[in-house]
């Protein structure tokens, strides 16, 4: 299980440039995996504090996404979290660099593929449910996102 942080703040998001490991090179939300004994919510304040230097005293989930690759059968269920108080300032840490994005200039072209699939809902504070089936990490098969009214 693994969690993804996001906040938008008016007319902009903050993301993280990954560093290193899965997913390096890409602009991304802040998160990570679920640690045993943690609740998903306690790992989305732990992972975004680690990664971005914020602490988040109030967040709320917006989407949730099964993920599959072809070549492996392992399914990685990410829950996604808008943050809605926190307190200080992004700083760089070893996983991450943050940087603010206006709405408008989503560097889409440089993170996740399936980003510009849900992201507008996020923009738009839909909540969503799906699975997104991977051929490799740049090239989606399948996807298949439902908005909900609740979670
Ligand atoms: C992530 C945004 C993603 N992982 N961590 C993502 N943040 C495993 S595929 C994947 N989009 N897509």
């Amino acid at each position: 299980m693994m969690t993804v942080g996001l906040i938008l703040e008016g007319d902009k998001i903050l993301l993280g440039m990954k560093k290193t490991g899965f997913g390096e090179g890409r602009w991304n939300g802040f998160g990570g995996k679920v640690k045993p004994g943690e609740t998903i919510d306690q790992a989305v304040a732990r992972e975004f504090k680690e990664e971005s230097g914020i602490d988040v005293l109030r967040s709320e989930k917006f989407g949730e996404i099964d993920f599959e690759f072809r070549d492996n059968p392992e399914i990685l269920e990410v829950h996604f979290y808008r943050i809605l108080e926190y307190r200080g300032n992004p700083e760089e840490s070893d996983e991450m660099r943050p940087q603010w994005f206006n709405i408008n200039e989503i560097p889409y072209s440089i993170m996740w593929p399936d980003d510009k699939y849900w992201m507008p809902l996020f923009l738009r504070n839909k909540k969503f449910k799906g699975k997104i089936y991977f051929e490799n990490q740049n090239t989606i098969i399948s996807c298949n996102l439902k908005e909900l009214k609740s979670f």
